[in-house]
């Protein structure tokens, strides 16, 4: 069975080569892509992320670390998108505008569509008018929020508003997340549900369009 501590490791170190080698072996071995992803690659995240708090890496380090993380989850997107049965509703997902960080937002969106969910990904940066203009366009019924920093959590709040303003918020449930993001912040918003993590996103998605 492959070392997957390696995996951890290369992504940490930002060795995108050795990270996506692993992860074809891991995954070529029959290894849970799910495991993969939540056991070895998010934990080596946070480490790379503690690293920049105690000015131990910079800039370059946490983009080639990035970089590393994105190789590999193109390997696992579709494995992780595989178990899916029909279409349980149609997911419209970005990370808000002046907000770059898109890694967590690419794995809410793998592990929705893993759950079943069509996914439209707007990418990062994304404004409120185009959430606004995507909703309408392509008929979601979820619209799917990451943020990172602290400076664009307001910008949650002004898509939902947009939406108001366009007459389409009784039509979507707004899902919001991203690791300043809390349940408190969520509600005061008027988001419809907050999650802490990729796979609660999926859960929470079904239980919204349950309701
Ligand atoms: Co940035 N960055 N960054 N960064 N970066 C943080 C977020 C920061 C906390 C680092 C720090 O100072 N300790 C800090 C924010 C501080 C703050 O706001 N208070 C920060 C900063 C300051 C910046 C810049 C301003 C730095 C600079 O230029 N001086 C700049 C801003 C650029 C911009 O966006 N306009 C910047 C740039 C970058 C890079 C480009 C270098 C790179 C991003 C590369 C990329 O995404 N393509 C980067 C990185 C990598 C990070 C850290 C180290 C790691 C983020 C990450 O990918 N984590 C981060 C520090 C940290 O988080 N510890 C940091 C792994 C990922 C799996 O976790 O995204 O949290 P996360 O997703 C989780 C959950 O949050 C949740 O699910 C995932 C796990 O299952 N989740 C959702 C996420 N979205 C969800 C949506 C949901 C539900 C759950 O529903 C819709």
């Amino acid at each position: 069975m492959e070392d997957l501590k390696k995996l951890s490791e290369a992504i940490i170190g930002g060795d995108a080569q050795s990270a996506r080698a692993i992860t074809e072996k891991a995954l070529s071995q029959g290894i849970d892509p799910v495991r993969i992803v939540h056991d070895y690659m998010v934990p080596a995240m946070n480490e790379v992320g503690q690293r920049f708090d105690c000015n131990e890496y910079f800039v370059p380090e946490l983009l080639l670390s990035a970089r590393a993380m994105k190789s590999c989850l193109e390997l696992l997107r579709p494995k992780l998108a595989s178990g899916g049965v029909k279409a349980a509703g149609r997911v419209v997902i970005g990370t808000v505008k002046g907000d770059l960080h898109d890694i967590g937002k690419n794995l809410v969106a793998a592990m929705l569509e893993g759950g079943g969910f069509e996914v439209i990904d707007l990418g990062v940066n994304v404004s409120p008018e185009k959430f606004v203009d995507a909703v309408k366009n392509m008929d979601a019924n979820i619209v799917a929020m990451s943020a990172l920093l602290t400076t664009t959590m307001p910008a949650m709040k002004t898509t939902i508003d947009a939406l108001k303003d366009a007459g389409l918020r009784q039509k979507v449930k707004v899902l919001v997340g991203g690791a300043p993001i809390t349940e408190k912040f969520a509600d005061d918003v008027g988001a419809d549900g907050y999650s802490e993590n990729a796979p609660g996103a999926v859960s929470l998605a079904r239980k919204l369009l349950a309701a």
